[in-house]
């Protein structure tokens, strides 16, 4: 067992141990991903979603010194509203602890607790990955490392167009990252169900990606997989659409120089603003379709391993 200093909520604890689902959710995009109080509603429905797809969430947080997996209402309402909370991935998850700061997790961090705690199943929006100017940057998210390291199953919704997408693909690639589209051929661009790139994999079922998962684990490999989960028709911002305001928030961070762990927040809270809260609207709902499907895909994982 692991000596990390984790506080699971009772609730996880008792279902890890009985071998029941869970799925773990990153606070990132609570604290830095979505304005109060969009934010904790979204966090509170989302867990709900959870729940009524027959799992148990585990919201994961750094506070007071713990990782913290599984929030209480209270926990989470307190991060909700944490302005200065941390954003941490693989590199600030020690110091954040010992510094007794509160820290939001990113999905690389995520991806770290989740696996301390025995959960192998990750729900979220979008993942970080390799931004565009990234060969003058070098601005590649940590997340994709992760991918490589962490034996999660990451449920997102592909990846934003505010990223250089086929380099992203190219470095899961490179990474020995399964990258799995769901029910379709092609990545999804997050807000857009289409980003014009065929995904190297496709499974149309939570059964078949489930057994992936324990098949990587029976090869010993190392690392997660990435299911890339398409927005639902009825909330996509088609690429057309985005793609103006997308460009002029990238502009806007490059003439304001925003960089490193800044990048991120800002194009989303600029977007959220050019598309007058479009964005926030599909963003949740695509949340709530990938927390269905890590559900789906958890419970799979659960049922197989009591048949062994
Ligand atoms: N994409 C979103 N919302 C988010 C993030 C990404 O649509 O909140 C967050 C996630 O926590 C992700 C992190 O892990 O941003 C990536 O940050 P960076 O690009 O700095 O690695
Ligand atoms: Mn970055």
């Amino acid at each position: 067992m692991t000596n990390a200093p984790l506080s699971l909520l009772p609730e996880v604890s008792r279902a890890l141990a009985a071998g029941l689902p869970v799925v773990a959710l990153e606070s990132t995009i609570i604290t830095h991903g979505m304005p109060y109080p969009q934010n904790v509603e979204m966090a509170q429905t989302v867990e709900q979603d959870i729940r009524d797809a027959g799992a148990i969430p585990a919201t994961i947080a750094v506070m007071r010194g713990k990782i913290c997996v599984g929030l209480s209402p209270d926990q989470l309402q307190s991060l909700a509203q944490t302005p200065n909370a941390r954003k941490l991935s693989r590199a600030d998850m020690a110091a954040c602890l010992v510094t007794l700061d509160t820290g939001a997790t990113t999905v690389a961090a995520t991806m770290i607790a989740a696996h301390l705690a025995g959960i192998d199943v990750f729900a979220t929006g979008g993942i970080g990955g390799v931004h565009r100017g990234a060969e003058t940057s070098f601005d590649i998210s940590a997340d994709l490392h992760e991918l490589a390291q962490t034996a999660v199953t990451v449920v997102a919704a592909g990846a934003k167009a505010i990223l250089d997408i086929p380099k992203t693909l190219e470095v899961l690639e490179t990474l020995g990252v399964p990258v799995i589209a769901y029910g379709q051929s092609e990545f999804p661009a997050f807000w857009a169900r289409s980003s014009g790139l065929t995904a190297p994999l496709r499974f149309d079922t939570s059964f078949e990606i489930a057994a992936a998962h324990l098949m990587r684990a029976r090869l010993g490999l190392k690392g997660g997989q990435l299911v890339a989960n398409p927005i639902p028709s009825a909330a996509e911002i088609p690429l057309p659409q985005i793609m103006p305001m997308i460009e002029q928030a990238l502009a806007e961070a490059e003439a304001q120089g925003i960089s490193a762990k800044s990048v991120t927040p800002f194009l989303l809270g600029r977007i959220f603003a050019l598309t007058e809260g479009r964005s926030l609207a599909a963003n949740i709902a695509l949340v709530r379709n990938n927390a269905r499907l890590g559900a789906e895909i958890a419970a799979e994982i659960a049922k197989a391993r009591s048949k062994t």
